[in-house]
């Protein structure tokens, strides 16, 4: 008896210390196992017992059931605690420190096109114009024939122009989006029509087969040229700053009659001579004229009761000017490292 009570006394004892050295609920189950378990010690010391008077066997299996309570009320504190102790840990883990700064992002940096375009536009529609979009290709018709640009005239060239097929070109200026306002016959007129336009050039440092105009069109009852450099001097105030001075040179377009070009006062020197205006005191910023009776004509519109002027200027111009690059290319290589300039 002594001898069974000393063994299952060494069972539990030796099973209680291992279960407090125990860190996962993995090695627990193996303690379970190897004491409770079918060939575990307990069952090994009840299969000794075989001799065991009668006398003796209640009393016997009355102290194995205790060292089994024992031992399976420590196992099921122990796993109460080895749960606690992965709740825990899995907090741990999870813990943010909300006072940690923040990492920087990387942010993108607008086009220097962009942000001369928003500029034009808004100095534009402060002037209540409307800004107008048109498609990309379009007819010949319309690029070239409703504003009087004969079959024969030099733009039409095959080295100039990008012909779909014989009807059909990509737009080489936006002047078509304003031949289809006009159509429209909805007067007064007063819009800008800003975009993409295509022509067969080399690549170099002022010349890309793609750029972007922004045309402008101010179409009413007695529309003179006093209101054209009263509107293009105010533009130029407002884009290059309020002492800036204008000159218009006369020019030609076959839209326009009579046509202009204008040009700014040097932004950099004021106009007395510097690198940047090639000595000059002027830079040449855009073309303009009085809407041709011709066009109005072929765009349904009486040049008898209506008078209109128009102007054209390139984006990427107003942007190298702006923003003092020297070379187009970089507008379209995408180069971050330019670009995170802006
Ligand atoms: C209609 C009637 C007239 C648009 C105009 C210009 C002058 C002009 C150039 C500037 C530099 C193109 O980007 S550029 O190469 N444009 O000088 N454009 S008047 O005249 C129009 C347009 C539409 C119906």
């Amino acid at each position: 008896m002594s001898d069974i009570r000393e063994r299952l006394e060494m069972i539990r004892r030796q099973a209680v210390r291992q279960m407090e050295e125990v860190h996962t609920a993995e090695s627990l189950n193996e303690i379970r196992v190897a004491v409770l378990g079918k060939k575990g010690e307990l069952k090994d010391l009840m299969k000794g017992l075989k001799d065991v008077s009668a006398e003796d066997r209640p009393r016997i299996g009355q102290m194995v059931n205790e060292t089994r309570n024992i031992i399976e009320s420590r196992l099921e504190e122990v796993k109460t605690r080895l749960e606690r102790e992965k709740m825990a840990r899995d907090l741990e883990n999870e813990k943010i420190d909300v006072t940690l700064p923040a990492r920087k992002a990387v942010i993108g940096h607008r086009h220097p096109n962009q942000i001369a375009l928003e500029e034009v536009e808004r100095i534009f529609v402060g002037m209540g114009y409307e800004v107008v979009e048109g498609p990309e290709v379009e007819y010949d018709e319309y690029n070239f024939t409703k504003l009087n640009i004969p079959a024969n005239h030099p733009a039409k060239d095959e080295q100039d122009t990008f012909y779909i097929n014989k009807d059909i070109v990509l737009r080489t200026q936006t002047s078509p989006v304003q031949a289809r306002v006009m159509e429209t016959g909805k007067m007064p007129i007063r819009m800008i029509a800003p975009g993409r336009v295509f022509r067969s050039d080399e690549v170099d440092a002022t010349h890309s087969p793609s750029f972007h105009q922004i045309e402008g069109l101010v179409v009413d009852k007695n529309i003179t040229l006093a209101d054209l450099k009263g509107t293009l001097q105010e533009f130029a105030r407002e884009i290059f700053g309020p002492d800036t001075r204008t000159k218009f040179r006369p020019h030609h377009f076959p839209f326009t009659e009579p046509s202009a070009e204008m040009d700014v006062s040097c932004f950099k020197c004021g106009g007395k001579g510097c690198r940047f205006c090639k000595g000059e005191g002027w830079i040449e910023i855009l073309g303009c004229g009085m809407v041709h009776p011709h066009v109005f004509e072929m765009c349904g519109i009486d040049p008898n009761e209506y008078t209109g002027f128009a102007f054209g200027v390139g984006l990427e111009r107003i942007a190298l000017l702006k923003y003092e690059i020297d070379d187009m290319r970089l507008l379209y290589e995408n180069d971050i490292r330019f670009l995170k300039q802006f």
